[in-house]
C-alpha cells in the first residue's frame, strides 16, 4: 500500500494557512507562531513541520520558495533566507527518508506579479520570475526533491480587452523551454509538472485543464519534458470530474501527480479541503492503479483546515482521514479488480470491434467504402444496451 500512496505535506496550507477567508479574519493561533514572518519564526515553524511529518509517518513534503522563506529587500536577501531555512531543512532531513516530493515557485503573492510572472507585459517581471523559478528549481534539487510543479496563478487574463494572449502563450512557453534547459544544466532528474486550473485568482487561466494543457505543450514542442499535476478541486472548476481530468492525462502519459483534494459543490471555489469521500477516492485510485502508480510522483494534500478547525489535533486527524480515505479507495479498487465484472462489462461493450472489420477500422484500415459495402450485407445494426446502471451498480457495490 505505500508503495502505491506517496503523501506529501503541503507547507503552505498546514502551516501557512491562518484560516482567514475574504471576510474573515484569521483564527489559527498555533503555538509555535510568534506572529511575525521573520528568519527566526520560519526556522522555528520548519522544526515543527518536521516534527508533524515525523508523527505523521509521512516523508514527503511540498512547499512554495516563499513560504518557507521570508522575502528580502533585494533578490539577493530573499535568496540568502532561503539558503539559511533549506539548510535546515536539509539538516532535519538527515537521518529520515523525508524529501520535497515536489517544490515551486510562489509567483502570486507579491504585488510585482499583479499582472502575472511569465505572462506579465513587463520584461523585467518576466526576468525577476525567471531568477525566482531558477532559484527554486536549484533548492528543490539540493533538497533531492523528486518533481518541481508550475502553477503560477496569474497566467491568465481579466479581460481580453487589455490582453494579447499569443504573445502571452508564447511568453510562457519560451519560460518553460528555459526551465527545461536550466534543469538539465544542473541536473535535476526530477519530473516537471504543470497543474492546471481553470480560474481563480484570473479570470481565464491558460492552463484551463488537462486537454488544453497538453494543447499547449505539443503546440510548443514541450511534450515529453511535462507531466501534468492534476488538483481534484482545480479539475472540478473547470466543470469536469477529478476523474475525467485523470484519465485524460493517463491515456495521454501524462499523468504525474496528483494534489489530493476536494471543493465543495455549493460554494464553488478552490476551497481546497481534505479529500473523504471514499466514492471520489475510489476513482481517482482507478486511474492511479491504471497508470501503474504515480511514481516519481504521489499525492499532496494541497489541502487545508477549515476555518472552524482551531486544534492542532485537528491537523492530525485532517491528513489521516485524507490517507485513509485514499487507502480505502485503493482497496476498493482491489477488489473491483479482483471481481472482474466492471472490467468485464467495459470488454463486451467494445466486444464486436473484436472482429475482423473491427480489427481492421481499429488499425486505420476501415476505408468508407468498404464499410458501407458491409452496411448493405448487414442491414440495420442491432444495438445492444450499455448497462449503465449495472455499472453503477456493481462499483457502489465495492465500496
Ligand atoms: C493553487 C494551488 C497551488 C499549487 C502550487 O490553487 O493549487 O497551491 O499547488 O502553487
Ligand atoms: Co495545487
Amino acid at each position: 500500500m505505500k508503495d502505491w500512496l506517496w503523501f506529501s505535506v503541503a507547507f503552505w496550507h498546514t502551516f501557512r494557512g491562518t484560516g482567514g477567508d475574504p471576510f474573515g479574519a484569521p483564527t489559527k493561533s498555533w503555538p509555535w507562531e510568534d506572529g511575525t514572518n521573520s528568519l527566526a519564526m520560519a526556522k522555528r515553524r520548519m522544526k515543527a513541520h518536521f516534527e508533524f511529518m515525523e508523527k505523521l509517518g509521512v516523508d514527503r513534503w511540498c512547499f512554495h520558495d516563499r513560504d518557507i522563506a521570508p522575502d528580502g529587500k533585494t533578490l539577493v536577501e530573499t535568496n540568502a533566507n532561503l539558503d539559511e531555512i533549506v539548510e535546515l531543512a536539509k539538516e532535519l532531513q538527515v537521518g529520515t527518508d523525508i524529501k520535497p516530493l515536489w517544490g515551486t515557485a510562489q509567483l502570486f503573492m507579491h504585488p510585482r506579479y499583479m499582472h502575472g510572472a511569465a505572462t506579465s507585459p513587463e520584461v523585467k517581471v518576466y526576468a525577476y520570475a525567471a531568477a525566482q523559478v531558477k532559484k527554486a528549481l536549484e533548492v528543490t534539487h539540493y533538497l533531492g526533491g523528486e518533481n518541481y510543479v508550475f502553477w503560477g496563478g496569474r497566467e491568465g487574463y481579466q479581460t481580453l480587452l487589455n490582453t494579447d494572449m499569443k504573445r502571452e502563450l508564447e511568453h510562457l512557453a519560451n519560460f518553460l523551454q528555459a526551465a527545461v534547459d536550466h534543469k538539465k544544466k544542473i541536473g535535476f532528474q526530477g519530473t516537471l509538472l504543470i497543474e492546471p486550473k481553470p480560474q481563480e485568482p484570473t479570470k481565464h487561466q491558460y492552463d484551463w485543464d488537462v486537454a488544453t494543457s497538453f494543447s499547449f505543450l505539443q503546440k510548443y514542442g514541450l511534450t515529453g519534458e511535462f507531466k501534468i499535476n492534476v488538483e481534484c478541486n482545480h479539475a472540478t472548476l473547470s466543470g469536469h470530474s477529478c476523474h475525467h481530468e485523470l484519465e485524460t492525462a493517463r491515456i495521454n502519459g501524462l499523468l504525474g501527480n496528483i494534489d489530493a483534494n476536494t471543493g465543495d459543490p455549493q460554494v464553488g471555489w478552490d476551497t481546497d479541503e481534505f479529500l473523504t469521500d471514499i466514492s471520489e477516492a475510489t476513482l481517482v485510485m482507478s486511474s492511479v492503479v491504471k497508470n501503474g502508480g504515480l511514481a516519481p510522483g504521489g499525492f499532496n494534500f494541497d489541502a487545508k483546515l477549515r476555518r472552524e478547525s482551531t486544534d492542532v489535533e485537528d491537523m492530525f486527524i485532517a491528513h489521516i482521514s485524507g490517507m485513509d480515505t485514499m487507502a480505502r479507495g485503493l482497496r476498493n479498487v482491489a477488489k473491483l479488480i479482483e471481481d472482474g465484472s466492471l472490467d468485464e462489462l467495459v470488454r463486451k461493450r467494445y466486444q464486436s470491434f473484436d472482429s475482423e472489420i473491427g480489427a481492421m477500422i481499429e488499425a486505420g484500415k476501415g476505408d468508407f467504402e468498404t464499410l458501407e459495402k458491409k452496411v448493405l450485407e448487414w442491414g440495420e445494426p442491432i444495438v445492444p444496451s450499455g448497462k449503465q446502471e449495472l455499472a453503477e451498480m456493481l462499483f457502489q457495490s465495492a465500496l
